[in-house]
């Protein structure tokens, strides 16, 4: 069945969706989870912003793998099942399929066009491989499709976007996927790494302002999916390197008190309150390969960039 494609929608229902945002604005500090940045506009928007001057990371991480292409695939074995948490857009995975040359590939994302229309690419460009797309919350315990399963497994989780998980959520992420992999399987992730604070505000305070519209798309989503009535315009994006905790925060910070109606239920905001919309964590390497170390991971190798940006670590799952 080489060449073929399957696509599997898990997309959480919104009712759910409801329940989930009306609990976070219910909280003080309000806040929203950043999965839900990625309607379609939003996945555009990121999109966009990858390719900004000021966000470092995805270039960077492009860099390394291209440049290690070879190594990679020795240490994650060719002909194998791959795994790719929040598949996006597919630069990267087109490195690493022309690398690999896997059997099967199975990208999991919550963005449901995004996905498909990524994946129906990619199925077109390499027909050799098997793709099962599964449209999934995968920060929510994994649902996933029935998979073959004499193929040795592995698993893609690029652009850092562990960061956006606290620390004791990643870890029982990692731990999941450890699972899915079974003793032995290889995990190659993308961690950002800490730098100077400079630098990480500008990656999220870009000057054309794509950030913000990509933080302020938020609140538009949940204006047209849960029949709410935000203004873009009494909001406006706060983001910085919190030193304490070691995150970006993104925030969209009211500027004015105001209510807003989200699904039948008035919300209160006060003149400078913000909605946290973001965490992104920022690790040095031994920082993450501890956290690792604490899901079962070992690590078989680690490469940076010279200038020490970003990292790619190969873990592997001992159990
Ligand atoms: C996709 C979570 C890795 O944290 O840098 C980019 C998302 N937010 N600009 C990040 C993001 C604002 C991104 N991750």
């Amino acid at each position: 069945m080489n060449g073929s494609i399957h696509f599997y929608d898990f997309h959480p229902p919104v009712a759910d969706i409801r329940d989930e945002v009306l609990e976070g604005l219910s909280r003080r500090p309000k806040q929203v989870a950043p999965k839900y940045f990625y309607d379609r506009r939003g996945s555009q928007l990121f999109d966009a912003i990858t390719e900004l001057p000021e966000y470092y990371p995805t270039r960077t991480e492009v860099d390394i793998l291209e440049s290690n292409g070879a190594q990679i695939a020795e240490l994650l074995g060719n002909d194998c099942m791959l795994m790719e948490l929040g598949s996006g857009s597919s630069r990267k995975i087109r490195v690493l399929l022309d690398a690999l040359q896997p059997a099967a590939y199975v990208p999991l994302d919550i963005s449901r066009a995004h996905l498909l229309d990524a994946a129906t690419t990619l199925a077109r460009d390499y027909p050799q491989i098997d793709v099962h797309a599964a449209c999934t919350d995968y920060s929510n315990g994994f649902e996933l499709p029935e998979l073959p399963d004499h193929l040795a497994r592995a698993a893609f989780f690029p652009g850092s976007s562990i960061g956006n998980f606290e620390p004791d959520d990643a870890c029982a992420l990692l731990r999941r996927v450890g699972c899915y992999l079974g003793e032995g399987g290889k995990l190659l992730i993308g961690v950002d790494l800490k730098k100077d604070t400079s630098t990480l505000n500008a990656a999220y305070n870009d000057t054309r302002q794509l950030t913000a519209a990509f933080n302020l798309n938020l609140l538009e989503r949940i204006n047209r999916e849960l029949a709410a009535d935000f203004q873009l315009q009494c909001f406006e994006h706060l983001a910085f390197f919190n030193e304490q905790a070691g995150r970006i925060e993104m925030h969209l910070r009211s500027t004015r008190d105001q209510q807003v109606r989200v699904a039948g239920q008035v919300i209160d905001f006060a003149e400078g309150e913000s909605l946290h919309t973001e965490n992104s964590y920022k690790y040095s390497v031994a920082e993450f390969q501890a956290l690792a170390a604490g899901s079962g991971f070992s690590t078989e190798q680690v490469w940076t960039d010279d200038a020490r940006l970003f990292s790619v670590h190969c873990l592997r799952y001992s159990g």
